[in-house]
């Protein structure tokens, strides 16, 4: 297996006091590790999918590879989205923003309320929809991201209960303030909306 957990973007401590250290260990540590020990126990005898990327798994594969493979980018791609010196938009970014959503606080709002009404374990995401450019804000449940959907991921937040139980209980909607108001990396995003 070809595929490793990248190193976390900052110190475990560094998202603090918005995400204790202690969160960021077990989560980093049990949970997005943890995935890749079972993606690795699932693929032991397949020798054509450990072959392929991460991210090729995650478009044709279905069942425990899928969950695995997707449980694995989701966690990579969501400490990218979080940031203790989180960058603003660029302005390509904000007007994109302003056409989709009608204002940047407009967005956060669309955020915040889609991903605090995931019902289970899931993940909030800021799109953009490739067919028409547009963005939109999504949740998906369990594993599920959307990838396979020609949909362009910019920013994701972690809505399973293992990503704040011990900061905030069972208050997702804090969470969540603690992310957007202080956390999420729009300079990310930027990136992420300028690959074509
Ligand atoms: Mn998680």
């Amino acid at each position: 297996m070809k595929f490793e957990v990248p190193s976390l973007p900052y110190a475990k401590d560094a998202l603090a006091p918005h995400i204790s250290a202690r969160t960021v260990e077990i989560h980093y540590e049990k949970h997005h590790k943890g995935y890749m020990k079972k993606l690795d126990a699932a693929l032991a005898s397949d020798d054509k999918r450990r072959a392929a990327s991460l991210e090729e798994l995650v478009r044709t594969s279905d069942g425990k590879v899928f969950n695995c493979a997707a449980q694995v980018w989701n966690h990579s791609f969501y400490w990218n989205s979080l940031s203790p010196e989180p960058k603003s938009p660029s302005s390509e970014l904000m007007g994109a923003i302003e056409k989709s959503f009608g204002s940047f606080d407009a967005l956060k709002s669309e955020l915040k309320s889609v991903a605090a009404g995931e019902f289970g374990s899931g993940w909030g995401w800021l799109v953009r929809v490739n067919s028409t450019g547009e963005l939109a804000v999504t949740s998906t449940t369990d594993a599920e991201n959307p990838l396979p959907d020609n949909i362009t991921p910019l920013l994701t937040l972690d809505v399973w209960e293992h990503a704040y139980y011990l900061d905030y209980q069972n208050e997702r909607g804090r969470y969540l303030d603690a992310l957007i108001e202080h956390l999420l990396d729009w300079g990310f995003a930027s990136a992420n909306f300028a690959k074509k």
